[in-house]
């Protein structure tokens, strides 16, 4: 029996870029922020809280001429920039069979899951799986509830057969053995805050091709992975991204940065998810194929 284990470690960064302030300034000097006030602190912070404030603000409020604009009051134009970004990869190791879906509830063997979970839903798992992720929030006696489910376009239906829930977690993901029959899948959740007014931007590049050694699984070409060809690439749930393919084709990772999740929006929490798939042909060599991905997000500012 032919053996291929693919395995795919990810590794993530954050990025940030700067956000522009109105100031004074003169030659010598630059005044980003000033106070008059009458108490208060510009930071306070205990163990679990920050505080920044003033008291005693008078006169507050926008006034504008031609020139000019002036936002009067405690700062106003100063807000903490935020930037955050997580991923998680689905454990095969840990799915579970699902038989069906019921507005936000998953009917499964609730054993393996706790509240707080990211999870994913795989229906008929393989080549033509449908995929929505979400965080698990409530567990029944033979069910588990999620907060929302993102899809890639279509919602899974879930008919208890092929399909499943799977744990997304960590940051190694394992495609298992590869087959000349079917193509194997992995999820890569993704979760994005930014305050950034333009939106931000994942990206995504890999060390080298998925290998063993000299050997390599081809990268796809021909827009989708299918099974019985020597084939692997990824398709991403953000069906609009302009500048890649991984919006509309099973597209290759190469070792050049490419967006697989953009959006030109502040947003908190929004969810993407990049599905990774693996075909083998016949005279694909055996062995153990792996690469390292890198996962960027930047603000837009
Ligand atoms: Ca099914
Ligand atoms: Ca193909
Ligand atoms: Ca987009």
């Amino acid at each position: 029996m032919r053996t291929i284990v693919a395995v795919m470690v990810i590794a993530g960064f954050f990025g940030a870029a700067a956000q522009a302030f109105a100031q004074m300034d003169s030659t010598s000097y630059q005044i980003r922020w000033d106070t008059v006030g009458n108490g208060g602190d510009d930071v306070s912070s205990s163990s679990s809280y920050i505080l920044k404030d003033t008291t005693g603000s008078a006169g507050i409020g926008d006034s504008a001429s031609a020139s000019y604009e002036l936002g009067a009051g405690y700062r106003p134009g100063i807000s903490s920039d935020v930037l955050d970004f997580s991923f998680f990869s689905e454990d095969s190791a840990t799915s579970t069979a699902a038989t069906a879906l019921a507005g936000l509830t998953i009917d499964c063997d609730p054993t393996d899951f706790s509240i707080g979970d990211m999870i994913a839903l795989l229906q008929d798992r393989g080549e033509d799986q449908v995929t929505a992720i979400g965080q698990v929030v409530s567990i029944g006696i033979d069910s588990i509830t999620v907060d929302a489910l993102k899809d890639a376009g279509d919602m899974p239906a879930i008919d208890g057969s092929n399909d499943f829930v799977a744990i997304l977690e960590g940051e190694s993901s394992a495609l298992s053995t590869l087959s000349t029959s079917a193509v194997r899948t992995s999820v890569i959740g993704m979760s994005v805050s930014s305050s950034a007014p333009d939106g931000y931007a994942v990206q995504i590049l890999s060390d080298g091709d998925f290998r063993d050694v000299a050997e390599t699984v081809n990268p796809v070409a021909d827009g989708s992975v299918t099974a019985g060809s020597e084939e692997y690439g990824a398709r991403s749930s953000d069906s609009d991204i302009s500048s890649s393919t991984f919006d509309s084709a099973d597209s290759a990772i190469t070792t050049s940065f490419q967006t697989i999740a953009d959006l030109d929006a502040v947003v908190s929490n929004d969810r993407n998810f990049l599905v990774t798939k693996a075909a083998i042909s016949p005279s694909t060599v055996a062995g153990s194929y792996a690469q390292t991905l890198t996962l960027i997000v930047s603000g837009h500012y």
